[in-house]
């Protein structure tokens, strides 16, 4: 009984002991926010290079090419790396994030190729995937570009810069980097809406059809409607009739799905077809872009991927 007593107390102690860091890391999950703090990025960037380059290639593949980017989670690749002083940005309001990219020489790169009818494709997503922003910064002389950004809710945010070098040594290659700002304020985390084959946006109700399997190329059909007739004036948007991206739950990577339907005019849809290659298992948020009547609509569904 006395010889038990301590052994109890030790058990106790010990289970205390890990629910104190249970706790801890509970916490540390539940402000996924804290990924973006000073120090965090470098962790997330060995993880995510060791990811990428386990995940099987297709880069050889017709329309593939934009898979062999990678996850888009390092700000390095090839000697290119993705630059910025904005660390940070105001929380609410409108703010410009300027950043470069820079060259295995180390000088900013000011020659790009136009892919999608751009030289510059930006994104900005938050680290629970909402507040998706797609825009087209501009690039002075020196090879800044500035990214005009819509107010920003407070937390962690993760910028993307896709691009393809028009000379030096990635001449030709397609370049996803990114970098995580903080938005400062009391950042409150939205969960992740539940997996769904369709979505509704501006009148018009997007529907997904496909079994996207982790690492492989499969076909995906979109299928726009509105009051439940097929829509057939969908307007090119960036040499296309939808704009597919798609970023993955908890550690926000970054995929872009190629449309194989060719664009011819004004008259698109209402079948839209593509390949999908989302490297990792798990839950994307998919952002479906295209244009009717000169207007943008912008759907978000959640697609699982097994
Ligand atoms: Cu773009």
């Amino acid at each position: 009984m006395f010889n038990s007593r301590p052994a109890v107390r030790r058990r106790a102690l010990a289970a205390a002991g890990t629910a104190a860091a249970l706790a801890l890391t509970l916490a540390a999950c539940g402000s996924s926010d804290d990924s973006s703090m000073p120090g965090m990025d470098h962790g997330a960037k060995s993880s995510s290079s060791a990811s990428a380059s386990a995940s099987p290639s297709t880069g050889d593949m017709p329309g593939m090419d934009h898979m062999a980017d990678g996850n888009g989670l390092s700000d390095t690749k090839d000697g290119y790396r993705l630059t910025s002083q904005d660390a940070t940005l105001p929380a609410s309001k409108q703010a410009a994030y300027r950043f470069a990219v820079t060259g295995p020489d180390g000088k900013p790169v000011t020659d790009f190729a136009v892919d999608q009818t751009k030289r510059m494709h930006f994104y900005a997503i938050r680290s629970d995937l909402t507040g998706f922003q797609h825009i087209h910064p501009a690039m002075a002389a020196d090879g800044t570009w500035t990214a005009d950004l819509a107010a920003l809710a407070p937390g962690s945010w993760r910028m993307f810069a896709s691009f393809t070098p028009d000379s030096g040594a990635g001449k030709g290659d397609d370049f996803v980097l990114s970098r995580i700002v903080t938005v400062p304020g009391t950042a409150t985390k939205t969960p992740l809406p539940a997996a769904a084959s369709s979505a509704d946006v501006d009148g018009y109700a997007v529907t997904v059809k496909g079994e996207p399997m982790a690492g492989m190329a499969q076909p995906l059909t979109v299928t726009v409607t509105k009051d439940g007739k097929p829509v057939t004036d969908l307007q090119p948007y960036l040499d296309t009739y939808a704009h597919l991206t798609a970023f993955h739950e908890g550690d926000t990577a970054f995929a872009h799905l190629h449309p194989t339907t060719k664009v011819d005019g004004d008259h698109g849809g209402p079948n839209l077809a593509f390949h999908a290659e989302l490297p990792t298992s798990g839950n994307w948020r998919l952002f479906l872009q295209f244009q009717t009547g000169g207007k943008l609509h912008t759907a978000a569904l959640t697609l699982n991927v097994g």
